[in-house]
């Protein structure tokens, strides 16, 4: 009876240091990624970063008005930068690696509708 409760508790002991080495193991950490996106206004900055914000993968996001450049701070682990680009899509912006659709862009007010490549 006895040599069970110490191998119960050996078991504890390596189960709990595995759990915080694992834990450990990952810190969040974040990586920046910048790239451009088509637009032309306060509004349309104001559509680029939202499609990002709230995001629990992202940690901040700034679309340059002057430049088209997004600079992204994201989770790796949590988002890829493919979704990155897709979920700007989504909001009725091409970026340099995925073209928003043309249902989504002619919904946007007449002033966003930047001009696109042909
Ligand atoms: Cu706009």
């Amino acid at each position: 009876m006895k040599s069970n409760i110490r191998i119960f508790a050996l078991l504890y002991v390596i189960l709990v240091t595995l759990f915080i080495t694992n834990a450990t193991a990952y810190p969040l950490h974040y990586e920046t990624t910048s790239f451009k996106v088509s637009g032309n206004c306060v509004m349309c900055k104001k559509r680029i970063e939202s499609a990002l914000k709230g995001n629990p993968a992202i940690k901040s996001v700034d679309w340059n008005v002057n430049t088209k450049i997004v600079k992204v701070e994201y989770n790796p682990h949590s988002i890829s930068l493919e979704k990155i680009h897709q979920l700007i899509a989504d909001a009725g912006h091409d970026t340099d690696k995925v073209k928003a659709s043309q249902s989504v862009y002619i919904k946007l007010p007449d002033c966003c509708q930047y001009e696109r490549k042909k």
